[in-house]
């Protein structure tokens, strides 16, 4: 079969970093672009983590491209209590200073351009930080909406949430743009947290890292290693979910991944509420119902997709 072309929209972000090294290092995912937006932190930080994953990845040929710094309608909103001042954090890996550089252009016009030189159906989008980049595509080029194959987004939840009482904070950081994504009529697939928050890098699952050896296994387990301190001090998790790979892996194995169809909306206005994903669990989807949401992760399964990628960029 071939490999499913994707373009990785993302914040990086230490679960960035492993989503991209997933996606890399798989055979079954053809990574045709990598695309930032601001998130985890600013876009000019998440941007220098892009590149520097890219450099110690080895991904010199996939082009990188910056995308919007701000949400649409609202104040930007980072996440450094989770991924520290650079999005990035680590401790006990020394970072190299990048080697791979970003390619002339925007975000939004390479995911338009990309998808209308391809065929229709040949590429899927790969959101896994907030919406704006993805929205904007789609209101500058609608034509992308029957063009796509399927949008596959980390984000949201159905009833876990982290950044309200019940959002989560891909989805709450530009509300609006999430509104534009869910409401197109393409198929998307949302990863939420009732998914990801089963994606634990426990101990034993770092030390497998660890044994594969090298550069890239030492940067995944400093990654798990900071991203543990900082659930441990922010969020009560013993050990830390590791989300956005979950989106990628449901691309390379969608067995891994159990989905269940129902109808997904965005709450934009409620006082306590915005940001808020509404899924609607009440009576069977019907025919015409075109987003789906991620239930149940086959934890063994994921963790050697991850392990096996990490083996091949070894
Ligand atoms: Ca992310």
């Amino acid at each position: 079969m071939a490999a499913r072309k994707i373009i990785l929209d993302c914040d990086p972000g230490h679960d960035d970093a492993v989503a991209i090294l997933l996606a890399a290092g798989n055979p079954a995912i053809d990574l045709v672009g990598i695309t930032t937006i601001g998130g985890n932190q600013t876009l000019d930080k998440v941007t220098h983590n892009a590149r520097t994953v890219c450099t110690i990845a080895g991904l010199v040929d996939v082009p990188l491209y910056p995308g919007c710094t701000r949400p649409l309608l609202r104040a930007p909103r980072t996440a450094g209590d989770i991924h520290g001042d650079s999005g990035m954090d680590v401790d006990g890996y020394d970072l190299p200073t990048p080697t791979v550089e970003v390619a002339d252009g925007h975000a939004v016009d390479f995911i338009i351009d990309t998808v209308m030189a391809h065929e229709s159906g040949e590429i899927t989008l790969v959101p896994i930080g907030p919406l704006t980049n993805i929205a904007l595509a789609v209101r500058k080029e609608p034509r992308i909406v029957e063009r796509v194959k399927e949008v596959v987004l980390m984000g949201g939840g159905y009833h876990e949430a982290n950044a309200s009482a019940v959002a989560e904070f891909n989805i709450i950081v530009d509300p609006e743009a999430a509104k534009i994504v869910f409401n197109e009529p393409w198929q998307v697939t949302m990863v939420g947290l009732d998914l990801t928050h089963q994606a634990l890098a426990t101990s034993e699952i770092e030390a497998e890292v660890a044994a594969v050896g090298g550069p890239v296994a030492d940067f995944v387990v400093a990654l798990f290693g900071s991203f543990r301190e900082a659930y441990r001090a922010n969020q009560g998790f013993e050990h830390p979910p590791v989300h956005d790979p979950c989106a990628v892996a449901y691309l390379i194995d969608p067995t891994v991944v159990d989905t269940l169809r129902v109808p997904v909306d965005v709450e934009i206005s409620g006082a306590l509420t915005s940001g808020m994903t509404v899924a609607d669990f009440r009576a069977p989807a019907s025919d015409d119902c075109h987003t789906q949401v991620a239930t149940k992760l086959d934890h063994r399964r994921f963790w050697d997709l991850v392990i096996d990628a990490v083996k091949a960029l070894s």
